[in-house]
């Protein structure tokens, strides 16, 4: 993204850590945690960081919420350590959503937490310290075309109130673009910028943001920020796409309930299984995967979502080895999960990803090559058998699943995968 002249040894270099992280947290934060997802005493559907849109709530109204936006709880080392515990290893976090806020301390408006909120201090320099002493990467998502309450910010979205007209191009040059340059330098190292909904960004507007990222050499970009960028990686959001995105960077986004920002009244929470299950088939197609959490304005982490998390990172403790640093399954998804794989020192190890640990004990890999060794990744001192057939390779399990969720065999090759033809077709999204 940086530079256009890039080879393909520096750009695999500059997403080498990107492409071995596997697993992120994306965090909304922003004064849409007051309301919660309600106004006027009525439950407003659909996400809660839109409920200033969908409710079409004046902008004088809104500001206002600001002034209950006081996060005493906020604690950025818990939230890093979180992430950890879960097993990411980046976070992007919205620096300023389509409602215009900014976490952090903006010298061109004042609808910032410096100034329009109680808490007064700036939210991100804490959170890019703790970043930095506990190794984990940050990101920073900033929405370029929306913003509701400056005006000519609210082109994209539609607008309901006269303080929102404005020209569009006014406010890139006088809002936007400045504030990327500030979170460009303020903050340190920065891995990720993470732009959002494209929609009326045109050449001209989309270039007027392209020279602030030699600011972060090496810094990854995504592909929303419009205007014809490609940027570094694509972005499904909310699903999984049925066979990756070939030849592309990829990461899906994902809600663990419904909405991104907090809303008190959303239960709907995936499953841990769910979330695993979604982690393991990304990693099998070769993308990354974006989990959200969406924090309270006093700065709690829903408490759903710890639990999630560190059920997770419990998972990840044992069965990490195979989601970082691997690539897409060389074979069409199996019956039983799925798998993940890494080639190295002429030899490759294919992690079979059990969801459903079979009756009979058996699971066809359809692959020639001979085996080195076969293993549970939880215990590698239980060993199974493999048969070579027709078919391909056929490991005999013995004992029951070691985990509910998903078991990890290590199967380790000779050589590259060698497939065997199959010819059956895949129906089921997956
Ligand atoms: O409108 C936003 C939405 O609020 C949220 O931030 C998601 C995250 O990918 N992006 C936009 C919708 O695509």
């Amino acid at each position: 993204m940086v530079s256009h002249n890039e080879t393909k040894e520096e750009r695999d270099a500059r997403m080498g850590w990107w492409r071995e992280a596997r697993f992120g947290m994306f965090i909304h934060w922003g004064v849409y945690a007051v309301p919660a997802g309600i106004y006027q005493d009525k439950q407003i559907d659909g996400i809660g960081e839109w409920i200033m849109n969908r409710a079409k709530i004046p902008v004088a109204e809104y500001i206002e919420y600001a002034k209950r936006f006081d996060p005493v709880k906020y604690d950025p080392d818990a939230w890093v350590h979180l992430a950890k515990e879960a097993g990411m290893k980046y976070l992007v976090i919205t620096s300023k959503h389509h409602d215009g806020f900014a976490l952090f301390d903006s010298k061109v408006t004042d609808w910032d937490v410096v100034d329009a909120t109680p808490y007064g201090k700036d939210l991100l320099k804490p959170l890019a310290e703790a970043c930095r002493k506990h190794g984990i990467k940050l990101g920073f998502y900033y929405s370029q075309a929306q913003d509701w309450r400056h005006p000519g910010g609210a082109a994209a979205g539609g607008h309901w109130d006269e303080a929102q007209e404005g020209s569009m191009d006014d406010y890139i040059r006088d809002i936007a673009v400045p504030q990327v340059r500030e979170i460009l330098t303020n903050y340190g190292p920065l891995a990720i910028l993470w732009w959002d909904t494209p929609t009326d960004m045109n050449q001209e507007r989309a270039e007027a943001f392209l020279p602030l990222l030699e600011l972060q050499p090496g810094i990854i970009t995504n592909n929303r920020l419009g205007g014809g960028v490609e940027g570094d990686f694509s972005t499904p959001e909310q699903h999984i796409p049925d066979t990756g995105i070939p030849g592309r960077d990829w990461e899906v986004c994902m809600t663990m309930n419904d909405t991104w920002g907090f809303k008190s009244w959303d239960d709907n929470w995936k499953s841990t299984q769910t979330l695993i299950h979604n982690l393991v088939d990304i990693a099998s197609k070769g993308g990354n995967y974006l989990l959200n959490v969406g924090p309270t304005a006093e700065g709690e982490i829903p408490q759903p979502s710890i639990e999630r998390l560190k059920e997770i990172g419990r998972w990840m403790q044992v069965n990490g080895e195979a989601i970082y640093d691997t690539q897409a399954s060389p074979f069409q998804r199996p019956e039983w999960g799925r798998c993940t794989r890494k080639e190295q020192d002429g030899k490759t190890t294919l992690y079979l990803h059990v969801f459903d640990w079979p009756a009979d004990g058996t699971l066809g890999v359809p692959v020639s090559n001979n085996v080195i060794a076969c293993y549970l990744l939880a215990d590698r001192s239980r060993e199974f058998s493999t048969i070579q057939g027709k078919e391909g390779l056929t490991v005999q399990l013995t004992g029951d699943a070691p985990d509910t969720i998903c078991s990890v065999v290590g199967l380790e090759i000779k050589g590259k995968p060698e497939v065997i033809q199959q010819d059956v077709e895949q129906t089921e999204e997956g």
